[in-house]
């Protein structure tokens, strides 16, 4: 796997990837995606790894996906690429993904980050669908979880203008989950990504999960799967130690089983 286009460390139980294309604002090539699809699907089945924390640089999360990369191709060439697999697999990724955003989130890159569950952005972060400047729409959910996440009128306004929001606005939108000082913001994201990670990974994936089902599914299917989910969570040892350290005054030592 070529990994220059992402860097990866591992601090405690938190696995960071970063985008490192700062020629061309991080632009999300396919074989960036590919290889990034990889690398969190590793981590996912790494038990030392409870959390995952993916950044871009300071004056870029991702602009887009690689412009190059589609210039000049067909409908077909499009088609056969297949590249909703790509995307599909980050979709599937079960441990919390902590978004650290600072400048551009554009386009697929915006997509990227929809794809993450806490999104931790930089006051200078600055967000938008601009598919429509390319005479295309958002490829990858930038009209679905956008909508979502921002309701109508929003992205609307957002996609079909191919205006870019302040991070204010995107905070007060629901877009984002918190904004941090431009000074600290990946040490922020780090942050909250370490004292997530210290929660239990069982109830860390079943939380995930059952969020993400009120995106899809019907609330009363989303609510019995809750209800599954809760259940199953009475059969792990974390269950036990969490209720027995707060009985003794303790922090509790979950072990993911
Ligand atoms: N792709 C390729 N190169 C890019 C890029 C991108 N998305 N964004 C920026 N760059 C390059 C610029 O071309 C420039 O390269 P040089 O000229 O230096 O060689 C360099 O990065 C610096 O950019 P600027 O000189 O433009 O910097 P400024 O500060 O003036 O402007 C900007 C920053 C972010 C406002 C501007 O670069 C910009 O508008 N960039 C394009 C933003 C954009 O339109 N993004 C949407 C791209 S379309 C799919 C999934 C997803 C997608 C498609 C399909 N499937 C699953 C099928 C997604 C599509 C998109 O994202």
């Amino acid at each position: 796997m070529s990994e220059q286009h992402l860097l990866h460390e591992v601090d405690g139980n938190v696995a960071i990837i970063r985008i490192n294309r700062p020629k061309v604002l991080n632009a999300l090539s396919l074989p960036l995606m590919k290889d990034l699809a990889t690398m969190m699907k590793q981590y996912d089945s790494d038990d030392n790894i409870h959390v995952i924390l993916l950044s871009g640089s300071e004056r870029a999360w991702a602009a887009g996906a690689d412009i190059g990369d589609m210039a000049t191709a067909s409908s077909d060439e499009m088609r056969k690429r297949n590249q909703f697999a790509i995307w599909e697999q980050i979709k599937a990724i079960k441990k919390p993904i902590v978004a650290a955003v600072s400048g551009f989130a554009l386009g697929g890159g915006c997509e990227l980050m929809m794809h993450c569950d806490i999104i931790i952005a930089s006051e200078n972060a600055l967000f938008g669908q601009p598919e429509i400047n390319l005479g295309i729409i958002p490829g990858a959910g930038g009209t679905q979880r956008f909508t979502r996440a921002v309701g109508k009128a929003t992205a609307m306004d957002v996609v079909l203008s191919g205006r870019f929001l302040s991070a204010k606005e995107a905070l007060s939108y629901g877009l984002i989950s918190r904004i941090v000082p431009k000074e600290h913001w990946f040490e922020s994201a780090l942050e909250v990504a370490a004292q997530v990670a210290t929660k239990g990974p069982i109830a860390l994936r079943a939380a995930k999960a059952s969020i993400l089902n009120s995106q899809e599914l019907p609330l009363s299917q989303a609510l019995s799967e809750e209800r599954a989910l809760f259940y199953e969570l009475f059969s792990t040892n974390d269950q036990t130690e969490g209720m027995t350290a707060f009985a003794e005054k303790r922090k509790p030592n979950f072990t993911g089983t």
